[in-house]
């Protein structure tokens, strides 16, 4: 027995600095106080996109006030491969028809110019938002189950 606790505890520190050099997803800076993660290549339902983000200790988009709303515009066209993506925000109004909050239940910004001309339109159908690359990224009300790709945010 006495012969297998080197091998055990070279084994157990060969673990420890595997997990001590996991590559870190690739935030970027949106400003002094927040980074972004945009995933172009994969999608996720309403549901889905909120665990991904949290997996790595971020946020699904929330975007409350016009500053953000221009920085995550402006980023999302500084790159071809997210120019012509649809981006899921964290906002729904599953809970009470026309009433939308976000995942942290503050309310979402209406009209413009966050929404898309006369959106939300599409009533008790249509319950999650996406910013919608057609209509150049402003907001569009889809139905959850829909797969968009996520967009994350974080805090330094
Ligand atoms: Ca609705």
């Amino acid at each position: 027995m006495k012969f297998l606790a080197p091998v055990i505890l070279t084994a157990l520190i060969s673990v420890a600095s595997v997990r001590s050099n996991d590559c870190p997803y690739p935030y970027e800076p949106l400003d002094d106080t927040r980074r972004i993660f945009l995933d172009a290549y994969v999608t996720y339902t309403w549901q889905d996109t909120v665990d991904p983000c949290k997996t790595h200790s971020g946020e699904i988009l929330m975007i409350e006030d016009c500053e953000t709303f221009a920085l995550v515009y402006d980023y999302i066209k500084s790159k071809d491969v997210t120019q012509g993506k649809h981006f899921r925000l964290g906002a729904t109004d599953e809970v009470e028809e026309g009433t939308w909050k976000f995942v942290n239940n503050r309310a979402v910004p209406q009209g413009v110019p966050f929404w898309g001309k006369g959106e939300p339109n599409s009533g008790n159908t249509h319950n999650c938002a996406i910013m919608h690359a057609s209509y150049n990224h402003y907001w569009y009300d889809i139905q959850c189950e829909n797969k968009y790709n996520p967009i994350c945010l974080k805090k330094y």
